[in-house]
Protein backbone atom coordinates (compact mmCIF):
# COMPACT_ATOMS: atom_id res chain seq x y z
CA UNK A 1 0.00 0.00 0.00
CA UNK A 2 1.22 3.63 -0.69
CA UNK A 3 2.34 5.85 1.84
CA UNK A 4 -0.66 8.21 1.29
CA UNK A 5 -3.19 5.27 1.27
CA UNK A 6 -2.06 4.33 4.72
CA UNK A 7 -2.43 8.05 5.88
CA UNK A 8 -6.10 8.56 4.39
CA UNK A 9 -6.75 4.30 6.15
CA UNK A 10 -5.04 5.29 9.26
CA UNK A 11 -6.62 9.29 9.70
CA UNK A 12 -10.19 8.54 11.08
CA UNK A 13 -8.79 5.76 13.49
CA UNK A 14 -7.14 8.89 14.73
CA UNK A 15 -9.96 10.84 14.48
CA UNK A 16 -11.77 8.09 17.19
CA UNK A 17 -8.58 8.05 19.14
CA UNK A 18 -8.12 11.88 19.66
CA UNK A 19 -12.23 11.83 20.55
CA UNK A 20 -12.20 9.11 23.17
CA UNK A 21 -9.01 10.43 24.74
CA UNK A 22 -10.74 13.62 24.98
CA UNK A 23 -13.82 11.55 26.23
CA UNK A 24 -12.62 9.31 28.43
CA UNK A 25 -10.69 12.04 30.51
CA UNK A 26 -13.86 14.48 30.51
CA UNK A 27 -15.26 11.27 32.48
CA UNK A 28 -12.67 11.64 34.73
CA UNK A 29 -12.68 15.39 35.38
CA UNK A 30 -16.81 14.92 35.63
CA UNK A 31 -16.37 12.79 38.68
CA UNK A 32 -13.48 15.05 40.04
CA UNK A 33 -15.73 18.19 39.62
CA UNK A 34 -18.68 16.00 41.58
CA UNK A 35 -16.13 15.59 44.49
CA UNK A 36 -16.45 11.59 43.86
CA UNK A 37 -13.76 8.88 43.27
CA UNK A 38 -12.85 8.28 39.87
CA UNK A 39 -12.15 4.85 38.25
CA UNK A 40 -10.07 6.13 35.82
CA UNK A 41 -6.77 7.40 36.82
CA UNK A 42 -4.90 7.67 33.74
CA UNK A 43 -5.76 8.04 29.88
CA UNK A 44 -4.11 7.22 27.24
CA UNK A 45 -4.32 6.45 23.38
CA UNK A 46 -3.04 5.60 20.46
CA UNK A 47 -2.60 4.29 16.22
CA UNK A 48 -0.87 1.16 16.05
CA UNK A 49 2.14 2.17 14.22
CA UNK A 50 1.78 0.91 10.06
CA UNK A 51 5.12 -1.51 10.77
CA UNK A 52 2.80 -2.88 14.16
CA UNK A 53 -0.20 -3.46 11.57
CA UNK A 54 1.90 -5.22 8.64
CA UNK A 55 3.86 -7.58 11.18
CA UNK A 56 -0.36 -8.61 12.84
CA UNK A 57 -1.57 -9.17 9.77
CA UNK A 58 1.18 -11.26 8.40
CA UNK A 59 1.35 -13.35 11.78
CA UNK A 60 -2.60 -13.68 11.52
CA UNK A 61 -2.27 -14.29 7.59
CA UNK A 62 -4.34 -11.40 7.22
CA UNK A 63 -4.84 -10.14 3.29
CA UNK A 64 -3.94 -6.25 3.19
CA UNK A 65 -7.34 -5.37 1.53
CA UNK A 66 -8.86 -6.99 4.94
CA UNK A 67 -7.07 -5.20 7.21
CA UNK A 68 -9.71 -3.26 8.38
CA UNK A 69 -12.34 -5.91 9.29
CA UNK A 70 -9.65 -8.11 10.82
CA UNK A 71 -7.36 -6.12 12.74
CA UNK A 72 -9.54 -5.04 15.83
CA UNK A 73 -6.73 -2.86 17.89
CA UNK A 74 -5.76 -0.19 14.99
CA UNK A 75 -7.28 2.71 16.79
CA UNK A 76 -6.34 1.72 20.88
CA UNK A 77 -7.25 3.28 24.16
CA UNK A 78 -6.06 2.07 27.14
CA UNK A 79 -7.67 3.15 30.51
CA UNK A 80 -5.48 2.97 33.52
CA UNK A 81 -7.34 2.28 37.08
CA UNK A 82 -5.85 2.33 40.66
CA UNK A 83 -7.42 -0.69 41.82
CA UNK A 84 -8.72 -4.06 40.54
CA UNK A 85 -12.07 -3.78 41.39
CA UNK A 86 -12.29 0.11 39.59
CA UNK A 87 -11.80 -2.02 36.47
CA UNK A 88 -15.41 -3.64 36.53
CA UNK A 89 -16.99 -0.07 37.02
CA UNK A 90 -14.77 1.30 33.90
CA UNK A 91 -16.40 -1.88 31.94
CA UNK A 92 -19.77 -0.69 33.26
CA UNK A 93 -19.10 2.92 32.19
CA UNK A 94 -18.35 1.64 28.37
CA UNK A 95 -21.10 -0.64 28.48
CA UNK A 96 -23.42 2.34 29.22
CA UNK A 97 -22.35 4.57 26.23
CA UNK A 98 -24.15 4.85 23.79
CA UNK A 99 -21.44 6.22 21.48
CA UNK A 100 -19.92 2.94 21.89
CA UNK A 101 -21.52 -0.21 20.31
CA UNK A 102 -19.39 -3.15 21.77
CA UNK A 103 -18.77 -6.29 19.80
CA UNK A 104 -16.57 -8.00 22.11
CA UNK A 105 -15.23 -8.64 25.73
CA UNK A 106 -11.87 -10.56 26.66
CA UNK A 107 -11.04 -10.57 30.19
CA UNK A 108 -7.76 -11.45 30.64
CA UNK A 109 -8.02 -10.55 34.31
CA UNK A 110 -9.48 -13.68 35.64
CA UNK A 111 -8.03 -15.68 32.91
CA UNK A 112 -4.56 -14.13 32.58
CA UNK A 113 -2.56 -15.34 29.38
CA UNK A 114 0.31 -17.74 29.42
CA UNK A 115 2.88 -15.07 28.80
CA UNK A 116 1.28 -13.62 32.90
CA UNK A 117 -0.49 -10.73 30.58
CA UNK A 118 -3.52 -9.25 32.85
CA UNK A 119 -5.86 -6.72 31.35
CA UNK A 120 -9.89 -6.44 30.24
CA UNK A 121 -10.05 -5.48 26.41
CA UNK A 122 -13.07 -4.32 24.72
CA UNK A 123 -13.43 -4.04 20.87
CA UNK A 124 -15.61 -1.59 20.28
CA UNK A 125 -17.79 0.24 17.21
CA UNK A 126 -17.51 3.64 17.38
CA UNK A 127 -18.83 5.79 14.42
CA UNK A 128 -16.32 9.38 13.37
CA UNK A 129 -17.39 11.99 11.30
CA UNK A 130 -15.43 12.40 8.06
CA UNK A 131 -15.41 15.13 5.23
CA UNK A 132 -16.28 11.78 3.46
CA UNK A 133 -19.74 10.99 5.52
CA UNK A 134 -19.50 9.16 8.83
CA UNK A 135 -17.10 5.87 9.77
CA UNK A 136 -18.39 3.39 11.75
CA UNK A 137 -14.97 1.43 12.66
CA UNK A 138 -13.25 -0.74 15.99
CA UNK A 139 -11.10 0.57 18.49
CA UNK A 140 -9.67 -1.90 21.20
CA UNK A 141 -10.09 -0.53 24.64
CA UNK A 142 -7.56 -1.67 27.44
CA UNK A 143 -8.44 -1.87 31.18
CA UNK A 144 -6.06 -2.52 33.54
CA UNK A 145 -4.43 -1.45 36.73
CA UNK A 146 -1.05 0.91 37.28
CA UNK A 147 0.39 -2.33 38.30
CA UNK A 148 -0.43 -4.64 35.66
CA UNK A 149 0.36 -1.57 33.11
CA UNK A 150 4.10 -1.18 34.48
CA UNK A 151 4.07 -5.08 34.34
CA UNK A 152 2.98 -5.13 30.47
CA UNK A 153 5.04 -2.18 29.40
CA UNK A 154 8.14 -3.24 30.42
CA UNK A 155 7.19 -7.07 29.21
CA UNK A 156 5.90 -4.92 25.71
CA UNK A 157 9.31 -3.69 25.38
CA UNK A 158 10.85 -7.29 25.90
CA UNK A 159 8.92 -8.98 23.55
CA UNK A 160 9.56 -6.11 20.94
CA UNK A 161 13.52 -7.07 21.89
CA UNK A 162 13.39 -10.58 21.55
CA UNK A 163 10.51 -11.15 19.41
CA UNK A 164 9.82 -15.33 20.02
CA UNK A 165 13.32 -15.99 21.36
CA UNK A 166 12.87 -14.84 24.39
CA UNK A 167 15.10 -16.74 27.01
CA UNK A 168 13.42 -19.37 29.30
CA UNK A 169 14.81 -17.96 32.08
CA UNK A 170 13.74 -14.07 31.37
CA UNK A 171 10.37 -15.28 30.78
CA UNK A 172 10.15 -17.48 33.97
CA UNK A 173 10.99 -14.11 35.99
CA UNK A 174 8.45 -12.41 34.08
CA UNK A 175 6.26 -14.96 35.26
CA UNK A 176 7.13 -14.45 38.82
CA UNK A 177 6.89 -10.54 38.33
CA UNK A 178 3.29 -10.86 37.37
CA UNK A 179 2.49 -12.93 40.22
CA UNK A 180 4.21 -10.03 42.61
CA UNK A 181 1.86 -7.71 40.60
CA UNK A 182 -1.41 -10.13 41.27
CA UNK A 183 0.33 -9.95 44.98
CA UNK A 184 0.40 -6.00 45.09
CA UNK A 185 -2.81 -5.11 43.69
CA UNK A 186 -4.65 -7.78 46.05
CA UNK A 187 -2.43 -6.02 49.49
CA UNK A 188 -3.52 -2.55 47.28
CA UNK A 189 -7.39 -3.70 47.33
CA UNK A 190 -7.00 -4.77 51.01
CA UNK A 191 -6.44 -1.11 52.10
CA UNK A 192 -8.06 0.11 49.07
CA UNK A 193 -10.71 2.29 51.56
CA UNK A 194 -7.92 4.00 53.57
CA UNK A 195 -6.34 5.13 50.76
CA UNK A 196 -9.42 6.26 49.28
CA UNK A 197 -10.32 8.35 52.31
CA UNK A 198 -6.62 9.71 52.23
CA UNK A 199 -6.97 10.80 48.73
CA UNK A 200 -10.34 12.07 49.27
CA UNK A 201 -9.29 14.63 52.18
CA UNK A 202 -6.36 15.70 50.68
CA UNK A 203 -8.70 16.16 47.71
CA UNK A 204 -11.35 18.13 49.92
CA UNK A 205 -8.63 20.29 51.68
CA UNK A 206 -7.10 21.41 48.27
CA UNK A 207 -10.50 22.28 46.79
CA UNK A 208 -11.25 24.30 50.06
CA UNK A 209 -8.07 25.92 50.25
CA UNK A 210 -8.70 26.58 46.42
CA UNK A 211 -11.99 28.18 47.25
CA UNK A 212 -10.73 30.40 49.92
CA UNK A 213 -7.76 32.02 47.67
CA UNK A 214 -10.06 32.82 44.93
CA UNK A 215 -12.70 34.42 47.08
CA UNK A 216 -9.94 36.44 49.01
CA UNK A 217 -8.42 37.15 45.15
CA UNK A 218 -11.94 38.48 44.20
CA UNK A 219 -12.46 40.27 47.69
CA UNK A 220 -8.85 42.83 46.60
CA UNK A 221 -10.78 44.16 43.67
CA UNK A 222 -13.87 45.32 45.72
CA UNK A 223 -13.00 45.20 49.53
CA UNK A 224 -10.89 47.82 51.88
CA UNK A 225 -7.14 46.56 51.24
CA UNK A 226 -6.39 46.46 54.98
CA UNK A 227 -9.51 43.97 55.71
CA UNK A 228 -8.38 41.86 52.69
CA UNK A 229 -4.91 42.08 54.42
CA UNK A 230 -6.14 40.91 57.78
CA UNK A 231 -8.20 37.97 56.21
CA UNK A 232 -5.15 37.21 54.15
CA UNK A 233 -3.02 36.80 57.69
CA UNK A 234 -5.60 35.15 59.65
CA UNK A 235 -6.25 32.42 56.66
CA UNK A 236 -2.44 31.71 56.98
CA UNK A 237 -2.43 31.36 60.34
CA UNK A 238 -5.88 28.77 59.74
CA UNK A 239 -3.57 26.93 57.28
CA UNK A 240 -1.12 26.31 59.40
CA UNK A 241 -3.11 24.59 61.76
CA UNK A 242 -3.84 21.71 59.45
CA UNK A 243 -6.98 21.10 60.32
CA UNK A 244 -10.02 20.57 57.72
CA UNK A 245 -12.97 21.66 59.64
CA UNK A 246 -11.52 25.03 60.81
CA UNK A 247 -10.42 25.34 56.69
CA UNK A 248 -14.16 25.05 55.98
CA UNK A 249 -15.86 27.45 58.77
CA UNK A 250 -13.30 29.87 57.43
CA UNK A 251 -14.20 29.32 53.82
CA UNK A 252 -18.24 29.05 54.77
CA UNK A 253 -17.37 32.87 56.16
CA UNK A 254 -15.60 34.21 53.81
CA UNK A 255 -18.51 32.99 51.11
CA UNK A 256 -20.75 34.98 52.93
CA UNK A 257 -18.39 38.13 53.14
CA UNK A 258 -17.86 37.54 49.22
CA UNK A 259 -21.47 37.78 49.11
CA UNK A 260 -21.83 40.67 50.88
CA UNK A 261 -19.79 42.79 49.23
CA UNK A 262 -21.11 41.40 45.79
CA UNK A 263 -24.86 42.54 46.63
CA UNK A 264 -23.10 45.84 47.97
CA UNK A 265 -21.49 46.03 44.22
CA UNK A 266 -25.11 45.29 42.44
CA UNK A 267 -26.60 47.86 44.74
CA UNK A 268 -23.89 50.94 44.05
CA UNK A 269 -24.77 50.12 40.11
CA UNK A 270 -27.92 50.33 39.99
CA UNK A 271 -27.70 54.04 42.32
P1 LIG B 1 0.73 -3.67 20.27
O1 LIG B 1 2.13 -3.39 19.89
O2 LIG B 1 0.44 -3.31 21.70
O3 LIG B 1 -0.26 -3.11 19.33
P2 LIG B 1 -6.49 -12.79 19.39
O4 LIG B 1 -6.71 -13.18 17.98
O5 LIG B 1 -7.64 -12.07 19.99
O6 LIG B 1 -5.97 -13.90 20.27
P3 LIG B 1 -4.98 -10.29 19.30
O7 LIG B 1 -5.73 -9.62 18.22
O8 LIG B 1 -3.49 -10.07 19.33
O9 LIG B 1 -5.18 -11.85 19.32
O10 LIG B 1 -5.66 -9.82 20.62
P4 LIG B 1 -5.11 -9.82 22.09
O11 LIG B 1 -4.40 -11.06 22.41
O12 LIG B 1 -6.28 -9.46 22.90
O13 LIG B 1 -4.00 -8.65 22.08
C1 LIG B 1 -4.29 -7.35 21.74
C2 LIG B 1 -3.30 -6.44 22.40
O14 LIG B 1 -3.25 -6.71 23.81
C3 LIG B 1 -1.86 -6.62 21.95
O15 LIG B 1 -1.65 -5.93 20.76
C4 LIG B 1 -1.11 -6.03 23.13
O16 LIG B 1 -1.20 -4.62 23.15
C5 LIG B 1 -1.92 -6.54 24.29
N1 LIG B 1 -1.39 -7.86 24.70
C6 LIG B 1 -1.92 -9.06 24.45
N2 LIG B 1 -1.16 -10.02 24.98
C7 LIG B 1 -0.11 -9.42 25.56
C8 LIG B 1 1.05 -9.90 26.28
O17 LIG B 1 1.25 -11.10 26.50
N3 LIG B 1 1.92 -8.95 26.75
C9 LIG B 1 1.72 -7.62 26.54
N4 LIG B 1 2.63 -6.78 27.03
N5 LIG B 1 0.65 -7.14 25.86
C10 LIG B 1 -0.24 -8.03 25.37
P5 LIG B 1 -0.41 -6.28 19.83
O18 LIG B 1 -0.77 -6.07 18.42
O19 LIG B 1 0.10 -7.65 20.16
O20 LIG B 1 0.69 -5.28 20.25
Amino acid sequence: MEVQLWRDMLAPYQLAVDELVVKFNHVKNQYRDAKMYSPIEMVSGRVKRVSSIIEKAQRKGVDLSQLESKIEDIAGIRLICQFVEDIDAVVKIIRNREDLEIKMEKDYITQRKDSGYRSYHIIAYYTVQTIHGAKKLEVEIQIRTLAMNFWSTIEHSLQYKYKEHMPDELRERLLRAADAVNVLDEEMASVRDEIMDAQNSNRQRANVISDILNNIENLYQVANEREVNKIQTEFFQIYQQDDIGILKRFSKQLDIIAETYRVQSVLNSIK
